[in-house]
């Protein structure tokens, strides 16, 4: 599962509150392999990085999602499609997608890694 996404980091690992200043939205390319959600900073980056012998080089932030648990933020009302991700860490992110069907796929395909 590929494509791109708004992310936007909630608590930090610990459960912590992220604080003012790392909490906006940012446009991200997401590609899941494994029990990892690469993030690159476009399609082109991450296409580099596909056939690059250092795949993660130019990774710009790697999220383990073994043990972590996806599910819809109908909590979350300000932007549509949107999907929390909640990391065995503490960390947790809101992951905005394209569409409804989308926000499915995404969801079902990290709850299953
Ligand atoms: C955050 C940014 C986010 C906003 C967040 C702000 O500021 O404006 O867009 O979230 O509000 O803290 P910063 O860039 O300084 O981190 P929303 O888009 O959800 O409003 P929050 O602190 O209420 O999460």
């Amino acid at each position: 599962r590929r494509g791109y996404l708004s992310r936007k980091q909630i608590l930090d690992a610990g459960g912590r509150r992220t604080r003012k200043g790392r909490r906006a939205w940012r446009r991200i390319y997401c590609v899941l392999v494994d029990l990892r959600l690469l993030l690159h900073k476009d399609e082109s980056a991450a296409a580099a990085a596909a056939t690059s012998e250092q795949p993660t080089a130019g990774v710009q932030d790697e999220l383990r999602v073994h043990h972590s648990l996806a599910s819809p933020a109908g909590d979350y009302a300000k932007r549509r499609h949107v999907w929390r991700l909640r990391l065995a860490n503490g960390a947790e992110y809101l992951l905005q997608c394209q569409s409804a069907e989308e926000l499915d796929e995404w969801v079902v395909a990290v709850n299953r890694a």
